[in-house]
């Protein structure tokens, strides 16, 4: 008698037990993949040797048992309005907490348990992932939103980089992971600022007109135009004093009489150029000392503040 195989003989072999023998070994040819072949068919065929042959044939199924061969993919994708490109991306410092900035995308090809894949994000940044349906669908395949856990500010750090690590349930677990490098973009959340609230200066009467008084410097946390200064003065004095817008010089304008007026009091404006433009304040105090002698502290009658 003699055992014969029917198809499938690509991935398996079918070895006769002796000349006589009534059963025979199938044997694997090579290495067979669940995720490619998950089962096989085939028809084995028996048949004698007298004249005519009489032959039987029985149907075998071989179902291929799954082993945890495949890691989980990580795909993290475009959501909305928020740019990502070459796994950077771009978001606005004054995003609200809970905004989804991407689509995380995670499967296994392996199967039950061996393809169960549980998604994180790695240490701390102030991002979470959240499931992108409440339906349970395909676990081998499932999708989460990455959110802002947190106020994001540009000020204080200007870059993340999002490590998503997934593990399948199989044992031993496999895992892989996946980053995402987030920018935050600078709005402008921060006014300019004077080292000082009050600027006092002492300045000689009988000046030469244009004359510098004293310089003013404010400064703006933010980047760019959002931090980019320009000065003005409260228009009650404008006459009298002028600054430059660029540099802080508060400059004056006419010859000062200390018999007339001997204490000047005006508003020093800076602000900002973003959108919205934002501004600080400070209070300059100009008092004039005799032409013959400067009541300076600092000894000069110019100042820097
Ligand atoms: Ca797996
Ligand atoms: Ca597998
Ligand atoms: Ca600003
Ligand atoms: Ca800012």
């Amino acid at each position: 008698m003699a055992l014969g195989l029917g198809v499938e003989k690509a991935f398996l072999s079918l070895c006769n037990r002796g000349q006589w023998k009534t059963s025979g070994w199938l044997s694997v040819l090579h290495r067979i993949d669940r995720e490619e072949v998950n089962q096989l068919r085939f028809t084995v065929m028996a048949r004698d040797r007298g004249q005519p042959p009489k032959t039987d044939k029985a149907t075998v199924v071989l179902n291929i048992k799954d082993e945890n061969d495949n890691v989980p993919s990580i795909e993290i994708r475009k959501i909305g309005r928020i740019p990502l490109k070459d796994g950077v991306a771009n978001v606005a410092e004054d995003v609200l907490v809970d905004t989804p900035i991407a689509l995380v995308q995670v499967s296994d090809r392996d199967q039950g348990e061996n393809g169960v894949v549980t998604c994180t994000v790695v240490g701390d940044v102030p991002f979470q992932l959240k499931p992108a349906s409440d339906t349970e669908g395909d676990q081998n395949k499932k999708k989460y939103f990455l959110h802002t856990s947190a106020p994001l500010d540009y000020e204080t750090t200007r870059e993340f980089n999002v490590v998503i690590v997934a593990v399948d349930s199989g044992s031993p677990s496999l895992s892989s992971n996946n980053s995402l490098v987030v920018k935050v973009g600078d709005t402008n959340d921060n006014p300019p600022v004077f080292g000082q609230s009050v600027v006092e200066v002492y300045f000689p009467e009988n000046n030469i007109p244009g004359e510098r008084v004293a310089t003013v410097l404010a400064t703006d946390a933010d980047s760019g135009k959002n931090a980019e200064i320009a000065y003005s003065l409260d228009s009650s004095v404008m006459g009298t004093f002028a600054i430059d817008p660029d540099s802080g010089d508060i400059l004056v304008n006419t010859v000062l009489d200390r018999e007339q007026t001997d204490r000047y009091e005006f508003k020093v404006n800076a602000k900002d150029k973003g959108i919205p433009v934002l501004q600080g304040s400070t209070t300059s105090f100009t008092d004039l000392t005799c032409s013959n002698g400067y009541a300076n502290l600092n000894g000069s009658p110019h100042m820097t503040i």
